[in-house]
């Protein structure tokens, strides 16, 4: 045991985690927005929450940006980069926005009118010189393309303007840039999602060029799919470029993950994990939360969230790969299955408790971001949020 939690220990140290600047911006449902006095609407302030998320927990150094919401057009790149200083996290990850504008009704990349498609590709093309000038690793598009309705859309030829586009894109990619590609099954498209899988994606993928890789959001499966297999066919094709974090009950309901199904997680990090040992080296992956509480207050979800990552992580590294493939190998199931059971309820609290301590940080990141008072003076200084004027993710 004592061995293992050095081995956890040890994995802590390298394990980090992206949080989105629209988990701390008002969000609502389809049906309304409830605002809360602290949540963020500028960028400073969306720098200044994630700041707070790395600040207690010591994991999170980078947020992912949505480039409409975040970074529109004018914006002076050099004060994003004072803001990281100021508040001690970088830019992450770059989502283009593609979806939000009224041209893009019928579809961006994948609508019937070439001009709408071009004006797509050109905002991707953007995002990606945003990227570079700002020193972000990944773009991750995420397209709403789809259609509602049966036999209204060519689905070969919206697969192939999609395949196009995103070649395109690869191409302006800097030698150290990725695309990422995510994938949904459905909405805001009800018959049919142009990227509405893992395999969809993972062909454009391919198409796109050697530094394209999946997206995998976790919210964004069929009910009952094994999303841990999905995950291990991609490490296999060595495909796997990111997670979007976050938990689900119905449909994309981007609850905080673990919340509804914290087993899933860890099974996903068991498949990752066992890679790890096999290959002997640590895979290339993004770990990203993409979630938006509407009810619960922002900042303290986002560090649940962390913490929650955290555990399930270090669940994961406790499994004995050894004694786990011999079970395989000799087909011992019961064996093979209690390596994951075992591990999964050990109880790893103390663990993170100690890894903190090592590390200058508190214990309980949630309790000490409360005692900041934190949340109390933005609520004083943000004051009472303006209707209407914030994003849904
Ligand atoms: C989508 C998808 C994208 C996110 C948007 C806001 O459902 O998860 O990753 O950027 O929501
Ligand atoms: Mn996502
Ligand atoms: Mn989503």
């Amino acid at each position: 045991m004592a061995l293992h939690s050095q081995n956890v220990l040890a994995a802590l140290d390298s394990f980090r985690i992206e949080v989105p600047s629209w988990g701390f911006a008002d969000t609502g449902t389809r049906f309304g927005k409830f605002v809360q006095d602290s949540a963020a609407s500028t960028l400073e302030e969306k720098f200044s929450d994630a700041g707070q998320v790395h600040h207690f927990t010591g994991v999170c150094p980078t947020v992912a940006l949505h480039v409409l919401w975040d970074l529109p057009a004018g914006t002076d790149l050099r004060e994003v980069v004072k803001l990281s200083d100021k508040y001690g996290v970088r830019a992450g990850s770059i989502n283009p926005n593609v979806f939000q504008d009224q041209e893009y009704k019928h579809g961006s990349l994948a609508n019937e009118r070439p001009e709408v498609r071009q004006r797509a590709l050109d905002h991707i093309l953007d995002s990606v010189l945003l990227a570079k000038q700002l020193g972000c690793r990944d773009v991750a598009p995420w397209l709403a393309d789809g259609s509602n309705y049966p036999g209204t859309a060519n689905i070969r030829h919206r697969k192939q303007w999609i395949a196009e586009a995103f070649h395109k894109v690869h191409e302006a990619l800097g030698p150290n840039q990725r695309l990422l590609v995510e994938y949904k099954p459905f909405e805001p498209a009800f018959y049919h999602s142009d990227i509405g899988d893992w395999g969809m994606a993972l062909l454009l993928a391919r198409a796109a060029g050697p530094k394209a890789f999946v997206l995998v959001d976790t919210g964004h499966h069929y009910q009952a799919q094994n999303i841990e297999q999905i995950v291990a066919w991609l490490l296999s094709e060595n495909m796997m470029g990111g997670f979007h974090f976050n938990d689900r009950r119905y449909a994309d309901d981007d609850l905080t993950l673990g919340s509804i199904d914290p087993y899933q997680i860890f099974r996903v990090f068991a498949e990752i994990r066992h890679w790890e040992w096999e290959f002997r080296q640590r895979a290339d992956i993004a770990y990203m939360i993409d979630q938006s509480h509407n009810l619960k207050n922002k900042v303290e979800a986002m560090i649940q969230t962390v913490m929650t990552a955290q555990l399930l992580y270090a669940k994961a590294v406790l499994i004995d790969h050894e004694a786990l493939q011999k079970a395989r190998t000799e087909q011992r199931l019961i064996d093979a299955e209690n390596c994951y059971k075992d591990a999964y309820e050990t109880d790893c609290r103390p663990i993170l408790r100690d890894w903190r301590k090592s590390h200058g940080l508190a214990e309980d990141p949630l309790q000490a971001f409360r005692a900041s008072g934190y949340t109390e003076r933005t609520s004083r200084e943000r004051g009472v949020r303006k209707k209407g004027a914030s994003s849904y993710a």
